[in-house]
């Protein structure tokens, strides 16, 4: 019996510039091809409530694994940009067709060490874009650095002895900086990841959506070793909440934001509005 396509491969292009679509460069196990499939429901479950047109989304990349999605398989308007500069490409997109979902694929060392600044000053903006941050606590690409999102204690290639150094709480940070949406999960959680995803492209305003992702080629392990793990070493956020010494240890799961604040382009479209009584964006 011929098995049933992937219901997703509908939003993939049948061909990519560097030969047949699939399999894609992403070693075996890797976390990344999860967050791609729970980005596609997302936005599945958009398109099916007619909430958009296929035509309005377009994904942001810079550089690293989390950034070779996009351009290469996605059959989306995409662009494949600057490490760490892709809130400021988004923005430039959406100043010139505020209608537009922007959504920005990004590595965890491409948007949290090289493009940090870039994304406090998105957050602290509340520029209309979905920003989900595939965060596997290294750099994967250029063969498995530490990062500003190493837990201390880490094993990297360039902390052989163990990393010494504090990591950053990103969702701690983009909530600080002013984002409007804030949401972490694990690949291990895809019900979630998909309803936060689609929840942060409903947003007027920044949506941080952080994903711990595996990498089976530089954490050593097998990929459902790393699975197991996110299972135990997290808790949901409302359990935290009733026993925070008894979870003092893991990682917090679930939503920390979800309010409402000026958007950036909509008041930049408001002072050109008043300044010249007209607006024009190409549609
Ligand atoms: C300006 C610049 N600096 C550094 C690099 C080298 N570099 C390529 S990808 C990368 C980091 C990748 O890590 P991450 O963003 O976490 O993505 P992953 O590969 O783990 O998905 C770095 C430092 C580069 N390509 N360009």
């Amino acid at each position: 019996m011929k098995t049933p396509a992937h219901p997703m491969l509908k939003y993939l292009k049948t061909s990519s510039p560097t030969g047949d679509r699939l399999p894609t460069i992403l070693c075996p196990g890797c976390g990344h091809g999860q967050v791609l499939n729970y980005t596609m429901y997302a936005v599945d479950q958009i398109l099916q409530a007619e909430e958009a047109e296929k035509e309005q989304f377009v994904f942001v990349t810079g550089v690293g694994c989390a950034a070779r999605l996009a351009s290469q398989y996605l059959a989306f308007d995409s662009i494949w940009s600057l490490h760490g500069r892709t809130p400021a490409v988004a923005t430039g997109i959406l100043m010139g067709n505020p209608d537009l979902k922007v959504i920005i694929w990004a590595g965890d060392g491409d948007v949290a060490a090289i493009g940090g600044n870039h994304l406090i000053h998105a957050c602290r903006r509340n520029i209309d874009l979905t920003v989900i941050c595939m965060n596997n606590g290294i750099y994967g690409m250029t063969g498995g650095q530490v990062a500003p999102t190493t837990l201390p204690g880490t094993i990297t290639t360039t902390t052989p002895y163990r990393n010494m150094e504090r990591a950053f709480d990103l969702c701690e940070l983009t909530r600080s900086a002013g984002a409007t949406y804030v949401a972490r999960w694990t690949t291990a959680h895809a019900r979630s990841c998909v309803r936060a995803i689609a929840k942060g492209i409903r947003k007027k305003g920044l949506a941080f959506i952080e994903i711990l992702t595996q990498c089976p080629t530089h954490q050593r392990l097998r990929a459902s070793e790393i699975l197991q793990s996110f299972r135990e070493t997290t808790v949901l956020r409302a359990q935290y909440d009733k026993e925070p010494d008894k979870y003092k240890e893991h990682i917090i799961l679930g939503e920390f934001v979800d309010a409402e604040a000026p958007e950036w382009i909509a008041s930049a479209q408001d002072i050109i509005r008043q300044q010249c009584g007209v607006i024009s964006h190409g549609r």
